[in-house]
């Protein structure tokens, strides 16, 4: 029996993950996309597959990575969107790591059972002076600095603009109660970023077919009215 080379293994959601799922379809690996459910997960952890104890995890014919941002490295050196100047790629790196408290905003509400309260709570967040919010606004500032169409400063899209474009916009397919996509109106410059990315051939390319009820509505161009 063969094994296909690369497995991606994450929840059946774009998430931490979907940079990385881009980024193996970009450089035409041969890989699976393994949607767990949590009693895979509980497996997986209980019998030490998952050496940080979280998902996701990149099994290749050299190991096992995991660390949603050290497998969007090392993807991004194969699909070509990591800049050869040891600078830029820097700072490629600074902004992934800078920008990352930013995209945990909704650490700590998956816990509260009740929808309310859930609700309500991730509600808050996009309230003024909310994580939310700030971590909107740390990222409508960085789009305007940057001298490039392409958040972290790049002549050319980077593993940066996958991950805030699969991470931020993910954010708000509807797929978390309380989030909502109507917030996005209040950031233009995002809204606008949206549109570059959305559009770059590889990306519109890569989600010009969807399947009905797809999570992944809001990657297309003209998702969000700008
Ligand atoms: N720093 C890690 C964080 C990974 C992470 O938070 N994974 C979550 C899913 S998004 C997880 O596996 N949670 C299960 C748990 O903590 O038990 C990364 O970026 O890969």
């Amino acid at each position: 029996m063969t094994s296909t080379p690369y497995k991606l293994y994450y929840w059946p959601i774009p998430g931490r993950a979907e940079a990385a799922r881009i980024a193996l379809s970009l450089a035409n690996l041969e890989w699976e996309d393994v949607e767990i459910d949590g009693s895979r997960f509980a497996a997986m952890k209980a019998e030490g597959s998952l050496p940080w104890g979280m998902v996701p995890l990149l099994r290749t014919p050299y190991g096992d990575l995991a660390e949603s941002l050290a497998i969007l490295r090392y993807l991004g050196h194969q699909c070509n969107l990591l800049p050869s100047d040891a600078f830029m790629a820097a700072k490629v790196d600074e902004f992934l790591d800078g920008i990352g408290p930013y995209f945990s905003i909704l650490d700590g509400t998956f816990g509260i059972e009740d929808v309310e309260e859930r609700t309500a709570a991730r509600e808050a967040l996009f309230l003024p002076n909310g994580k939310g919010t700030k971590g909107l606004e740390m990222l409508e500032k960085k789009i305007q600095e940057s001298p490039t169409p392409w958040v972290a400063g790049t002549d050319n899209m980077s593993i940066a603009d996958l991950m805030v474009f699969t991470y931020a916009f993910g954010l708000f397919s509807g797929n978390f109660d309380g989030v909502h996509a109507s917030v996005l109106a209040n950031y233009p410059v995002l809204l606008s970023y949206h549109d570059t990315v959305a559009n770059e051939p590889r990306i519109s390319d890569h989600y010009a077919e969807l399947p009905e009820g797809s999570l992944r509505w809001t990657y297309q161009p003209g998702a969000f009215p700008v």
